[in-house]
């Protein structure tokens, strides 16, 4: 579930002339946030509404109304939300009611929001992926999370759109957000730039204030680097925390549902209504004993917290070679911000000491494997097998009230790249006349596998498992070139891609079934945000909360930037590439690279 659109975006450079592109002085912004009965909600956070609620300036029903009307507004256009819940008004209805008699469920009671299409929801609203070869199939109950959403009072909306399957349809021709059920998602900053994946339509819905808070899933940066490119917080946790049961699954190995927001207390307060262990994902026991009583909200702070602290950010390939850092103006954004940090009391250790296995697991592209990994160590040949399992036990679990999609019995991944096939889903894969689907080269590749977990497997999923961890947890506990150990409050990766290349803030961490957050700090010459992420280790969800929250609130993106959904009504499809002069390459999984 990730990346960014490497190939295409690069390959489609040369052949496309950029155009209706508008110059930044003369617009102006077509979709301003209206109030809500009388109540500014742009930029609102959880616990303000709070108060409207109990002081009645606002109802359930009424938020939930505005957002509507808002997506009614936006959507034809930016494509973010791929089915509306029709029963959302009664769900609404019913918390006020709670309400009115002195019942209030939590934090989150009577609160709006989106959850991605791969998530299931047992209501009304078809759960897909975005494929349209699931239309027509019934879960066979509420994911836990969502059970848990629901207990916690939230109005579930409906489900957000995301680049098809997770992305994990293409590699070599599709179009980063775009899926067959929902259209291309487009950046509210900016239509024609990348949206990043998988879940953009998550991340894109909060930056656009097409709702407040939005989940979403990651299997190899779908929630981290949508969330950079959208000017959102994103939190990732560990793997197992937020349980994958009812989860269209990507890889058991790092598939981890995640949270959107604009800020990071809000972010935390979503992850809080969800993470819990369950027995139907065995993963998600390993948290018992290890989270905190009362959930992670409340470890946010603000930038007082700086004074004293000690980041390290590790300049050889993260901060040195990433592509992403090194495109035009970039890096000394990125500079300036470290410099606030400083100015706030905290220290700055530049660690120039390689981290460990840097050079096996991480590539300068940003997202992937190291170039010279051999093809048994690459961290697809896990990902593809996992992939083929994991679709194919979800088919099992689905059933099909008037009759299988298209009369072809889906019984595993095959299915699915035939019924693509026979449908014209991948006819045309951006070219011809059909130039808004998909090819499905990933799929075909995980199908090749049949789902055998051979030796090879084993040792491909371990060998990068283990160097991943130890490269965080080496990066924790710093040994400086004269032998000192330095121990460090947080790892700031930065979350930023370009010139094609993807953002480098997800391989190592997801690889490490580790958490990470990103806040976002600026935008590039293009109006494209870029985040700055911390990384964390096992379980240490509290740490991250603690410090994005401190960082944010030094940094005040939002005071400086909002989104003025330049080039809305764009129709390109793929995104153009960034920063015409640079050069591209494939590595060895065909993952494009691109540099100055
Ligand atoms: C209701 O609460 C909101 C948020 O705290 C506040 O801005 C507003 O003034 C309050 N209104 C009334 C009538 O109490
Ligand atoms: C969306 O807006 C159109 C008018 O632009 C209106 O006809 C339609 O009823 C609206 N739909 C919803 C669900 O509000
Ligand atoms: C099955 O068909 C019936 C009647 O056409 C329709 O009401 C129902 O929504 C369909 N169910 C699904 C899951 O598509
Ligand atoms: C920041 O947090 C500290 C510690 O909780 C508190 O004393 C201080 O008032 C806060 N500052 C602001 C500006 O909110
Ligand atoms: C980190 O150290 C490298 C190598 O000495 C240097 O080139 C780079 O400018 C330093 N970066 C920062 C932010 O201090
Ligand atoms: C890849 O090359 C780097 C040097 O550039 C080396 O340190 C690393 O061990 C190599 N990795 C593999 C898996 O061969
Ligand atoms: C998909 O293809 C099958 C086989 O050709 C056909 O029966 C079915 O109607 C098609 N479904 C859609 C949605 O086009
Ligand atoms: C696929 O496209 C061809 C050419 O437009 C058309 O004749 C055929 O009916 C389509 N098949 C399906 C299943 O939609
Ligand atoms: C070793 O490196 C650390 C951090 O770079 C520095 O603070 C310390 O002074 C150095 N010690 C010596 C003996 O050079
Ligand atoms: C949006 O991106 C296009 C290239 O796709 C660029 O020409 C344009 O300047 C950008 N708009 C803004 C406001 O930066
Ligand atoms: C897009 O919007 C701009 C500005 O409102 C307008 O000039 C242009 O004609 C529109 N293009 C399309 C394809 O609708
Ligand atoms: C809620 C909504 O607007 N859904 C739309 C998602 O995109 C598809 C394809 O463009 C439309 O058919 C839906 O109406």
């Amino acid at each position: 579930m990730a990346k960014v659109a490497r190939a295409v975006a690069c390959l489609f450079y040369l052949a496309f002339t950029i155009t209706q592109t508008v110059e930044a002085a003369s617009w102006i912004n077509p979709f301003p946030v209206e109030p809500c009965n009388g109540v500014d909600i742009k930029g609102i956070t959880v616990a303000q509404l709070q108060h409207h609620f109990a002081n009645k300036t606002l109802t359930a029903v009424q938020l939930a109304q505005c957002y509507v009307n808002r997506i009614n507004k936006t959507n034809i256009y930016v494509h973010h939300v791929i089915e509306i819940n029709p029963d959302w008004r009664t769900i609404a209805q019913g918390l006020d009611d709670e309400r009115a008699k002195g019942v209030v469920r939590g934090p989150l009671h009577g609160i709006p929001i989106l959850t991605k299409d791969n998530i299931a929801t047992n209501d009304k609203v078809q759960t897909t992926d975005g494929n349209l070869a699931l239309l027509g199939s019934k879960v066979s109950g509420d994911a836990f999370v969502v059970a848990k959403l629901r207990a916690a009072g939230v109005v579930l909306l409906g489900h957000a759109n995301e680049s098809e399957d997770a992305d994990h349809r293409a590699v070599l021709a599709f179009s980063e957000g775009w899926s067959d059920r929902g259209g291309q998602c487009r950046n509210v900053w900016n239509g024609t730039q990348q949206t990043a994946g998988s879940s953009t339509g998550p991340a894109q819905a909060v930056a656009g204030y097409n709702i407040l808070l939005s989940v979403g899933t990651e299997t190899h940066g779908s929630v981290l680097h949508p969330a950079g490119h959208a000017g959102v917080v994103g939190l990732k946790p560990t793997v197992g925390l937020t349980s994958r049961n009812g989860v269209i699954p990507g890889s058991h190995n790092r598939d981890s549902v995640g949270t959107f927001a604009q800020n990071v207390h809000d972010a935390a307060l979503l992850l809080d209504a969800m993470y819990g262990p369950d027995d139907n994902d065995p993963w998600s026991l390993a948290q018992v004993g290890k989270t905190p009583n009362g959930g992670y909200a409340q470890f946010a702070v603000n930038s007082s917290a700086l004074k004293g602290a000690v980041f390290g950010i590790p300049y050889p390939i993260w901060w040195s070679t990433i592509g992403g850092l090194r495109a035009p103006g970039n890096e000394a954004k990125f500079l300036a911000r470290l410099d606030m940090l400083k100015q706030a009391g905290a220290t700055i250790v530049n660690m120039t000491v390689p981290l460990p296995y840097a050079y096996d697991i991480q590539n300068a592209y940003g997202w992937g494997d190291a170039i010279n990994t051999t093809y048994w160590l690459q961290s697809a040949r896990y990902l593809n097998v996992d992939l083929y399992n994991g679709y194919t036990e979800w088919l099992g679990q689905i059933s099909w009230p008037n009759g299988t999609a298209g009369n072809l019995p889906l019984q595993n991944l095959g299915d699915l790249v035939v019924w693509n096939n026979q449908n014209n889903s991948t006819t045309g894969a951006l070219g011809g006349a059909y130039p808004w689907r998909s090819g499905q080269d990933a799929l075909v590749a995980a199908v090749a596998t049949g789902g055998v977990r051979d030796a090879r497997y084993w040792t491909a999923w371990y060998w990068r498992l283990a160097r991943s961890q130890a490269c965080i947890d080496g990066a924790y506990s710093y040994t400086t070139s004269n032998g000192t150990t330095i121990k460090l409050d947080a790892i700031l990766i930065p979350n930023v891609g370009g010139g094609g290349a993807s953002s480098s803030i997800a391989s190592v961490v997801d690889a490490a079934q580790y958490p990470a957050v990103t806040i976002p700090i600026n935008v590039d010459g293009f109006n494209v945000p870029m985040g700055l992420g911390i990384w964390g280790t096992s379980y240490s969800e509290a740490r991250l909360v603690k410090w994005a929250s401190a960082t944010e609130s030094l940094f005040e993106f939002a005071a400086e930037f909002q989104p003025e959904f330049y080039n809305y009504n764009t129709t390109k499809i793929p995104f153009d590439a960034r920063w015409p002069g640079y050069t591209c390459t494939y590595d060895s999984l065909a993952h494009l690279g691109c540099s100055a």
